[in-house]
């Protein structure tokens, strides 16, 4: 009469009950429901997750460092302003990011200590110099343009704390996108000879990288089936990657700039642009730390850690002042 289940011992039964989360989780994903904080997940939903938005944030704030090296050059003062904007957008950026990785619960001092040991990636984009005026309005029209085509999907990621963060981030980075657009527009239509001759060399150097943002094509690319299948990414590196040549190519035509790409046409049959072949060796040189200047940036953002040191122990002595304040008068008051 004994049956089995009678004989379950406590391993199985955790493991029964998981099988049970984990069907319940694949289904609130596939009825496309989100997913909470509080909610059960699978650790390795939360881990894809963690490295994904913290890799995220990362690439925020290492962002703010090529375009930061232009704030006391700008041209102009209303240029100033836009730059000092969106740099501190940037930063924002990061802050919501940093904030969404933590409720998966890792803390953002580990996220830290990630990136500036080196195991935390960032955005391989941001390992190239900017070496002149035009650079910043290529980072807004090429390195925004790629970013908003990314991110727009990841507004109806699975994870609506992500989500979430991602709906503000577009709104800012597509206001990022067409001042960097406008600022070259006014370049090559009221600029001089060697302005333009600036802004197409600009183009030159951050076009392949900027296509190589998206990351490694999709027969290489490790995490997107898993990613996409819980609908953390909800299009493929291969696919935005086409979507973004598509958008972008008339862009550069009404701009009066030459993309790069000998072999980039137009294709009637697939009504979309062929491209050349990426470089995917420079592609993982850069991401594997061998970039123009993956050292600079790493040490530069791990000096400003080490720098504000002093700040950050500042805050906590005030606000344990605070809270010793308060507990007190709560105690008089009682
Ligand atoms: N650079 O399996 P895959 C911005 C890594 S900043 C470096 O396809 P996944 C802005 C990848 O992490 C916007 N590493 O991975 C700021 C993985 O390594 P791990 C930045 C890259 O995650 C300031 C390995 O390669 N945007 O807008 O499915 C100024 C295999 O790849 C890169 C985001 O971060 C790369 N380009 O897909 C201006 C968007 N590509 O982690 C603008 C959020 C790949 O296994 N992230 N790798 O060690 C994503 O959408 C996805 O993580 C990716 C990669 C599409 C980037």
């Amino acid at each position: 009469m004994y049956t089995q289940a009678m004989s379950v011992g406590p391993q199985d039964a955790a493991a029964a009950e998981n099988t049970e989360l984990m069907a319940t989780f694949d289904a609130r994903i596939d009825a496309g429901e989100f997913i909470e904080a509080k909610d059960w997940m699978p650790e390795h939903y939360r881990k894809t997750l963690v490295r994904q938005i913290s890799q995220h944030a990362h690439s925020e704030i290492v962002g703010m460092l090529p375009e930061g090296n232009w704030i006391t050059r700008a041209p102009t003062l209303k240029r100033k302003a836009i730059l000092l904007a969106k740099v501190q957008d940037e930063a924002g950026h990061g802050l919501y990011l940093y904030s969404a990785a933590e409720t998966l619960g890792t803390s953002r001092d580990q996220m830290l200590a990630a990136l500036h040991s080196g195991k935390a990636k960032y955005s391989s984009i941001f390992n190239y110099p900017t070496t002149s005026w035009a650079d910043v309005g290529v980072i807004g029209w090429l390195v925004d343009g790629a970013a908003i085509m990314n991110q727009v999907p990841l507004c109806r990621c699975s994870y609506a704390p992500y989500a979430r963060a991602m709906v503000r981030v577009c709104r800012e980075e597509s206001f990022h996108q067409r001042q960097g657009y406008e600022s070259l527009l006014t370049l090559m239509r009221e600029g001089t000879a060697a302005q333009k001759a600036m802004v197409q060399d600009a183009v030159d150097r951050w076009w392949w990288p900027s296509l190589m943002m998206f990351g490694p094509p999709d027969d290489a690319s490790p995490n997107s089936e898993q990613s996409i299948r819980w609908g953390i990414k909800r299009i493929t590196n291969d696919q935005l990657r086409q979507k973004f040549v598509d958008a972008t190519v008339p862009q550069a035509e009404i701009l009066g700039v030459t993309l790069p790409d000998p072999l980039l046409k137009w294709n009637a049959g697939r009504e979309s642009y062929d491209f050349g072949p990426i470089d995917w060796n420079e592609f993982w040189r850069v991401v594997n730390g061998e970039g123009p200047l993956n050292r600079e940036r790493l040490g530069t953002r791990v000096k400003a850690w080490n720098d504000g040191a002093w700040v950050r122990d500042a805050a906590l002595a005030h606000a344990r002042k605070q809270a010793a304040k308060k507990e007190a008068a709560k105690k008089e008051a009682a």
